[in-house]
């Protein structure tokens, strides 16, 4: 096909990619990208080359001058046309060869997540697994879920997205989103996906400050929903697996059909007190913060 991707008839899927200096990864994903899927680059003010980057490999660039995960991700939901809209990191941590997948997964939900499967132990600090846990966990008491990740390889339909009406500007907006399609009763599915250690420099996970800010930014989506009322379906949530409650194998979620679920070939996270000092300053830090000390 040697049309533009902004304008092939084919598009039937676009996937918004919110990137902020990306340059690194950006050649990589945006070559995995599967045919039939339109990649919109949401430029959040990079000062590198990840605007001409996207451009020149054919993906549809949006700039996004208001700083925030949050920001880019609504301004590429804007922009997308497609009835479904998918959304990933841009930083090559996730590989967009698995989103015809979670596509397939619509056909029994109304938001499919990419539960991330770190393939090493470098892919996923031990403090930022630990902070997301307990975040999923406390997702999953407020909106009757059963989610382990708030994974940002997610697919759903558009207009209903829209309908979600999402307000979080910042880090707090893929959980807002898993919280309103909870209370809007929809089913929620996750399905493993890969997850590498990204390309260029960590802006989150890999600093104290990032790691603090995006926490801050999920409480205080938590803190906004904490009164609103459990939907009628959370006694029956859409997924069957749930491994806080009863340690099931890594087969036990339901793939869409025709899935193929990854598995995690990294060993399991090191323990707290075997890892380097500087790892376990991070762990503390991100273990205050989720308890409210900081
Ligand atoms: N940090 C950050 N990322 C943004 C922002 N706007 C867009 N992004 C993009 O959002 C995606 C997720 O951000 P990441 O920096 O990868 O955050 P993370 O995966 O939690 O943590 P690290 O990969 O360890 O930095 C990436 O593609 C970023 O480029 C923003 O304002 N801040
Ligand atoms: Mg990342």
């Amino acid at each position: 096909m040697n049309e533009p991707r902004g304008i092939s008839v084919a598009t039937v899927i676009d996937v918004v990619l919110p990137c902020l200096n990306e340059a690194a990864a950006l050649p990589w994903v945006l070559d995995r990208m599967p045919d039939g899927h339109r990649p919109i680059v949401v430029d959040n003010g990079s000062t590198d080359r990840s605007a001409e980057i996207a451009a020149a490999r054919g993906a549809l660039v949006v700039r996004e001058p208001r700083r925030g995960f949050g920001a880019a991700c609504h301004a590429g939901l804007a922009t997308a046309t497609a009835e479904i809209v998918c959304f990933m990191d841009a930083d090559a941590s996730l590989d967009p060869g698995e989103l015809p997948r979670l596509v397939n997964g619509l056909a029994t939900a109304e938001l499919v997540l990419g539960r991330r499967r770190p393939t090493s132990l470098g892919a996923w600090p031990v403090h930022a697994r630990l902070g997301n846990a307990v975040l999923a966990r406390s997702l999953n008491r407020r909106a009757g879920t059963r989610l382990h990740d708030l994974g940002p390889m997610r697919a759903a339909r558009r207009e209903a997205l829209e309908e979600l009406g999402l307000t979080d500007m910042r880090f707090g907006y893929p959980l807002e989103m898993v919280l309103r399609a909870a209370q809007a009763g929809w089913r929620i599915t996750e399905l493993d996906t890969a997850y590498h250690p990204r390309e260029g420099r960590s802006k989150v996970t890999g600093t104290v400050r990032g790691t603090l800010r995006a926490v801050r930014d999920m409480r205080r989506v938590l803190a906004a929903h904490a009164t609103q009322p459990t939907p009628a379906h959370a006694t029956q949530p859409a997924l069957v697996h749930d491994a806080q409650a009863t340690p099931t194998p890594a087969h036990a979620i339901q793939p869409a059909p025709g899935a193929q679920p990854t598995h995690d070939t990294s060993p399991a996270p090191a323990h707290a007190s075997q890892v380097a000092p500087t790892r376990n300053a991070q762990v503390a830090t991100t273990t205050a913060a989720l308890e409210g000390r900081r």
